[in-house]
């Protein structure tokens, strides 16, 4: 059985983004994967937080997951794991500069002002890396904006393996859903859906009540042309593009399917149809989240239960790599 890890930062309530791109995928592959499944809070480091948020969103996030359908004991949270961290250090010291430097999610969170963000942010990959081959995962369903973090884990891997004269790390595959791979900011169609957006309009999250969303999804920018019937009728609607790849994800539907049904009409009686089939989704997620969130003695146990199962599997593999690179134990 192929091993799956995947991680999610808890740095907000999870969104339609995490939800399409990774979350529901997640759910699914629990049949027949051995997943582990991480809230990658040394991640949330790496920009500017404050720790009582941090620690009410873990849970937060926790929540969401379980709500979602996502089992117990395959949820744990990064910092209670100290693998993470050991083989993370590793990983900086076998990482080249050359290599991060090319990175365009640093690009895109540091922006004009890189020398005022931490080093953490920089070298962010390098502990994605180490969370993935810390559990020798070769399966990692991930959105598409994190493709090119592993392909950069796979280059880490190799030159590990070169360098120390050993094939110890697996190849990883980046496991990306077709659709919505992508899903981006209802407010505008050229940004990614975020937690960290400062607009909450821009987003769907799993904890939105059924108003929530269809008021969210009324909001949602549009332009003033009737929906087209073809898929090349979106060339330069980047919104309407977007809220037609959610319905069709959601609908498991092609696009060119959402568009014969839906295509000549205005958007009203399209987002009215979105905004029904996005709440008989998220509704009861939102409504499960809310409930487990009544009860944090349960959900700190959870996560104490999660961190033990991980910390067996990913401690000897990471013992390895250390004597791998010689320190004594
Ligand atoms: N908009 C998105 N569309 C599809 N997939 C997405 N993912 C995130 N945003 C989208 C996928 O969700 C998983 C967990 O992501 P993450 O929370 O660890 O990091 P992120 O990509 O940085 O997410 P955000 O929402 O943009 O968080 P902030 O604002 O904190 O940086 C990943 O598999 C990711 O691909």
């Amino acid at each position: 059985m192929k091993r799956v890890f995947s991680g999610i930062q808890p740095t907000g309530i999870p969104h339609l983004g995490n939800y399409l791109g990774a979350i529901r995928n997640w759910a699914t592959l629990q049949a027949d994967h051995d997943c582990v499944f991480c809230l990658v809070d040394m991640h949330s480091l790496t920009m500017p937080w404050e720790p009582e948020t941090l620690r009410r969103q873990t849970l937060g996030s926790a929540a969401c997951l379980l709500a979602a359908g996502i089992e117990p004991t395959r949820l744990y949270n990064q910092s209670a794991v100290s693998a993470h961290a050991r083989l993370g250090w590793i990983f900086n010291c076998v990482s080249r500069l050359g290599w991060l430097n090319r990175m365009t999610q640093f690009k895109d969170k540091a922006g004009k002002n890189r020398e005022n963000h931490s080093a953490g942010l920089y070298v962010y990959p390098n502990l994605m890396a180490a969370d993935i081959l810390a559990f020798h995962a070769t399966r990692v369903p991930v959105g598409d904006d994190q493709r090119q973090h592993i392909e950069l884990a796979n280059d880490i891997a190799q030159k590990f393996n070169h360098d120390m004269g050993t094939d110890f790390f697996p190849t990883i595959e980046a496991f990306i859903p077709p659709a919505a791979a992508r899903v981006m900011s209802l407010r505008d169609g050229t940004k990614k859906m975020s937690k960290s957006d400062p607009s909450e309009q821009s987003r769907i999250t799993l904890t939105d009540t059924a108003d929530d969303i269809a008021l969210k999804i009324r909001r949602a920018k549009t332009d003033s042309e009737p929906l087209p019937s073809e898929e090349a009728g979106l060339e330069g609607r980047a919104e309407a593009r977007n809220l037609v790849a959610i319905y069709a994800a959601m609908a498991n539907e092609s696009v060119e399917a959402v568009l014969q049904r839906f295509g000549g009409e205005g958007f009203g009686p399209f987002k009215t149809a979105l905004a029904d089939l996005l709440v008989e989704s998220l509704a009861p997620v939102a409504e499960e989240t809310r409930r487990l969130l009544e009860n944090e003695d349960h959900l700190l146990a959870v996560l104490r239960q999660g961190a033990e199962r991980a910390r067996s599997i990913s401690e000897p593999i990471v013992q390895e790599a250390e004597r791998l690179v010689g320190f004594l134990r």
